[in-house]
């Protein structure tokens, strides 16, 4: 239907509007290698964004064409940097994710981008969104992971719909989203289809 994506592999479907005006922009896969031979499907992503607050940057990408804004890097990197209100959708595939898998990936992928876009290591930003983490938490498959940009560069998160936390860092929504959209994505082909989401955003 027009109201749903599918995400081919998984099956996993996203509706194509969440939290009254986020607009899906792209779809993807969460892989990881096992053992350095085994890939697991790990979780579908989707990626929504506020139609409102990605028009703020027509007044600097509004007169390129739509091929130009997507092959630009500075355009990602104003999309990461700043304050535009965006959600990204987890659906969880994998049926055995403990949290301590949850949360030692996420110290891998999450505190490279920290260090990267920092210099430093971190740890204590780190922790403080990890230790949201509950160990009492389960995460069986189907489960939804909601991590939301909000203004002013709050990073919220709900599982199944529910708050689990917010943390305020520009730094940490940065290094969260450039996993699907910065230079070394999980997803290419999904960041690809964000860009191009994005930018038919900027120019209707
Ligand atoms: O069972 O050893 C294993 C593989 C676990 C892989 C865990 C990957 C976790 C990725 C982050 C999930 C975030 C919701
Ligand atoms: O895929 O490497 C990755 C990290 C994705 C971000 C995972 C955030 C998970 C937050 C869930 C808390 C569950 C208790």
């Amino acid at each position: 239907s027009s109201s749903t994506a599918v995400e081919p592999k998984t099956g996993v479907l996203f509706p194509s509007v969440v939290d009254g005006a986020r607009r899906l922009l792209g779809i993807g896969l969460r892989k990881k290698n096992v053992f350095g031979l085994k890939s697991i499907d790990v979780y579908a992503f989707g990626v929504y964004a506020e139609v409102n607050d990605v028009k703020k940057l027509r007044e600097k990408y509004g007169v390129l064409s739509e091929s130009e804004v997507r092959g630009s890097k500075e355009f990602f990197a104003d999309v990461l940097d700043q304050d535009l209100r965006m959600t990204v959708r987890l659906q969880i595939v994998y049926g055995r994710l403990t949290i301590g898998s949850v949360r030692s990936a996420f110290e891998e992928s999450v505190g490279n981008r920290l260090k990267k876009f920092s210099g430093s290591d971190n740890k204590e930003l780190l922790k403080r969104f990890t230790s949201l983490f509950r160990d009492e938490y389960k995460l069986p498959r189907g489960s939804v992971i909601d991590l939301s940009r909000e203004q002013g560069y709050i990073l919220q998160t709900k599982i199944n719909g529910k708050e689990v936390g917010s943390i305020q860092s520009k730094l940490l929504c940065q290094s969260i989203l450039d996993l699907y959209i910065g230079d070394d994505p999980f997803d290419k082909k999904a960041k690809e289809d964000i860009g191009a989401g994005l930018t038919s955003l900027l120019q209707n």
